[in-house]
């Protein structure tokens, strides 16, 4: 018995030290992924996660929680100083049981929502049919437009319209261009509906300044904390104040029992350092590496969704520019130790786990020190590669990406 275990805790062990290594030796273009500092993982890893806390600060459920009540009391407000809201609730574990909360605090089962196709760049939880969200509400969709894969806010009022949603979502998980939260509110209010904005993607563009900011706009907002963010892996709800209690009441005991203080103090260290001058101009390079990307890629006339990119993100149609599905060009950019996600598009045909394009972000890598040079350079290894040109170039490509780990990791 304990020689079985102790094999096991070798296997373990080797697996996260081969994660480990990988992460090192390979350039990371996930948009939703990112390296937060050393003070957020000793946060998230510490005894904090000891003690259990159901309940919110000086109204628990345990005794003895008179150390996280603090912590939690200056999570909160240290989210609310970021994002200049009123309220703020900063126990959800992740960006799904975030958006479950919300969905419980504002809406009744079978209530109509009103989002963006998954395959346009929504989110699961914003009503896919395989999810939570598309079981118990009744779901209805807004689209890009066809030809400028833009949003089309004429067509989104008018579906509204036809609708009536009880609530709108906006904010994506694979949209390239800037929100006009202001439009979606008219849209909201000439209805009657609540609106929703999901900024996990972009919070960390928010919080810096960089990307239209909803609070004044949205009823609710919420975000995940470990994308642009570079926090822990976890969420938050803000809100405006008089939704407080409901919000509160939905996501404990409505939804999640106890909280984890261990991230939520990593939350509050995530948040004290997105305060900083030093994390805005993080944020503009995190949008010039994006840029830098896309405008290779458009020079070269590969066909990038929605025609460019405003934010960390952008999307690029293989099925169409190299004749290959998302799933092959990721793939075959794996080989070279490129890492990023196959996507679907708008209007995809393809199966989810096809797709016709793949979704490359610039947070991970701009963390990393990587500047514009660097991302063009990535940009022409990505297209060279996937140009036919893959077995040719191979040794080439990965010389290029070995010099790049080599100076910046
Ligand atoms: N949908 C994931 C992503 O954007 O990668 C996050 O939930």
């Amino acid at each position: 018995m304990e020689k079985k275990t102790n094999s096991a805790e070798k296997i373990l062990l080797n697996y996260y030290q081969k994660e480990r290594k990988r992460q090192k030796s390979t350039l990371n273009l996930i948009a939703s992924e990112n390296y937060p500092s050393k003070k957020v993982l000793f946060y998230s890893g510490s005894l904090l996660m000891n003690k259990y806390a159901e309940g919110y600060p000086n109204a628990r459920y345990y005794q003895g929680c008179q150390n996280i009540d603090k912590i939690e009391e200056l999570t909160i407000d240290l989210a609310k100083k970021l994002f200049g809201v009123e309220y703020a609730n900063v126990q959800p574990h992740s960006g799904s049981q975030a958006n479950q909360a919300v969905y419980l605090a504002l809406l009744k089962s079978g209530d109509k929502i009103l989002s963006l196709n998954l395959l346009a760049g929504g989110h699961l939880t914003h009503g896919a049919k395989v999810n939570f969200s598309g079981t118990f509400y009744q779901i209805h969709y807004y689209n890009l437009n066809p030809l400028t894969q833009k949003l089309d806010y004429e067509e989104i009022s008018k579906i509204a319209q036809e609708v009536k949603p009880k609530l709108i979502v906006t904010g994506y998980s694979a949209y390239s261009l800037k929100i006009d939260f202001a439009k979606f509110r008219q849209i909201a209010d000439r209805v009657g509906a609540y609106l929703l904005a999901d900024i996990a993607h972009t919070a960390g563009l928010v919080a810096a300044s960089l990307f239209p900011n909803p609070v004044n706009y949205a009823d609710v907002i919420t975000f995940t904390t470990h994308k642009t963010l570079r926090g822990p892996r976890g969420a938050v709800i803000l809100a405006k104040k008089e939704l407080g209690p409901k919000i509160d009441k939905a996501v404990f005991p409505g939804n999640q029992g106890g909280p984890n203080p261990a991230i939520i103090a990593a939350k509050a260290q995530c948040f004290l350092e997105a305060l900083q001058p030093e994390f805005k101009e993080y944020q503009k390079q995190v949008l010039k590496n994006a840029k830098a990307m896309a405008d290779y890629f458009q020079n070269k006339r590969v066909k990038v969704i929605s025609g460019s990119t405003e934010t960390h993100l952008l999307l690029i149609d293989t099925k169409n520019s190299y004749n290959l599905t998302g799933k092959e060009a990721a793939e075959r950019l794996e080989k070279i130790d490129i890492i990023c996600n196959k996507n679907m598009l708008p209007y995809d045909k393809e199966k989810p786990w096809i797709t016709s394009g793949i979704r490359l972000g610039s947070p991970a890598l701009t963390t990393r020190s990587l500047g514009k040079k660097e991302f063009q350079l990535i940009a022409e290894v990505i297209d060279s590669t996937l140009r036919n040109h893959y077995d040719t170039n191979k040794k080439e490509a990965k010389d290029k990406i070995r010099y790049l780990i080599k100076k910046f990791f």
